[in-house]
């Protein structure tokens, strides 16, 4: 096993997701560590389409048995970086997003669990696309500042504010079983998430996180998923800025790390499809903390993700 730091040292080699072998061809594999580099979603800061190639450096610090839940993922089913997810022309944003969902498209008919990192938020409705379209509406676990459920920006649909209002439009995600977990910061129009509401989103902004507390958070994703097969969605952006600083619209007053690695560890029971990191912004990354802490939590995600597909093995 080429992740093993006991076979080959960590700071050797090309830097693919968690040192896993690169298998661009798809063969054998049952999980896909792909990179999605793409940013032209965003509203205002850019450099998320160096989030994968900064993740994959960082995610050489990861090991490979989880301390916490004892899950070992590499013992459970095949890992490989099948590499990214190009978008053919960056200059034009629906033709990227084709690509994209090509991409992501090729994977589900070849019934591999992507787990990916972006890129802007926008890049997930693409996966969606890719991963819903034939089996689709599927539950949505959502960590994020921001509900992403916005309207025309600036006459453009498409950008990294509204991904989840056209999954829901095209009958990709379920509202009902959506779940939006760290909402908060100013907004420019109060009724700007009125969307999530309205179709029946179960939004938990952070004041609310943290009356309820963890435990009780985690029950709530149950109570709104249940069985559906579910796709989690991790915008680095949940996180206090204190803890990722490198994101294009950070706001204080965030999720601490330990909370938010609690609730993806509590997550093995879901029928997981498939799962994004996004909104890793490099440039604005000094320190490398926030590429870091999204290769972590990419690790936290493969966990999970390896348990709940080993089940349907
Ligand atoms: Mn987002």
């Amino acid at each position: 096993m080429d992740q093993d730091p006991k076979v080959q040292p960590r700071f050797s080699g090309i830097p693919t997701f968690m040192r896993t072998p690169y298998v661009p061809d798809l063969t054998d594999v049952d999980i896909a560590l792909v990179g999605v580099p793409y940013d032209g979603g965003v509203t205002n800061r850019p450099g998320s389409r160096h989030g994968p190639r900064e993740v994959r450096n960082q995610s050489s610090l990861c090991r490979t048995i989880n301390q916490a839940t004892g899950v070992a993922p590499y013992e459970l089913v095949n890992i490989a970086d099948v590499g990214d997810a190009l978008p053919q022309n960056p200059f034009e944003l629906v033709a990227a997003h084709q690509s994209i969902e090509d991409f992501f498209t090729r994977l589900q008919q070849a019934n591999i669990l992507p787990l990916s990192v972006g890129g802007d938020h926008s890049v997930s409705l693409p996966i969606l696309r890719g991963l819903a379209k034939q089996n689709g509406p599927v539950a949505l676990v959502h960590f994020d500042a921001h509900c992403d459920t916005g309207d025309d920006y600036f006459g453009s649909r498409f950008h990294h504010g509204s991904p989840f209002k056209i999954a829901v439009d095209e009958g990709l995600i379920d509202p009902k079983k959506t779940i939006q977990i760290g909402i908060r910061g100013a907004v420019a129009d109060k009724d700007i998430w009125k969307f999530s509401y309205d179709s029946g989103m179960r939004v938990i902004p952070i004041e609310e996180f943290n009356e309820l507390g963890v435990k009780a958070v985690i029950e709530e994703i149950y109570r709104v998923v249940g069985n559906t097969p579910a796709y989690i969605t991790f915008d680095i952006d949940s996180l206090d800025p204190a803890y990722a600083p490198g994101t294009g619209t950070p706001e204080i007053g965030g999720l601490c790390t330990f909370d938010a690695q609690q609730m993806v560890r509590a997550l093995d029971k879901l029928t997981i499809i498939g799962a994004d990191v996004v909104e890793v912004s490099p440039p604005f990354d000094p320190s490398g903390i926030t590429a870091l802490t999204g290769a972590t939590m990419m690790f936290e995600l493969l966990c999970v993700c390896a348990v709940s597909l080993k089940r349907r093995l």
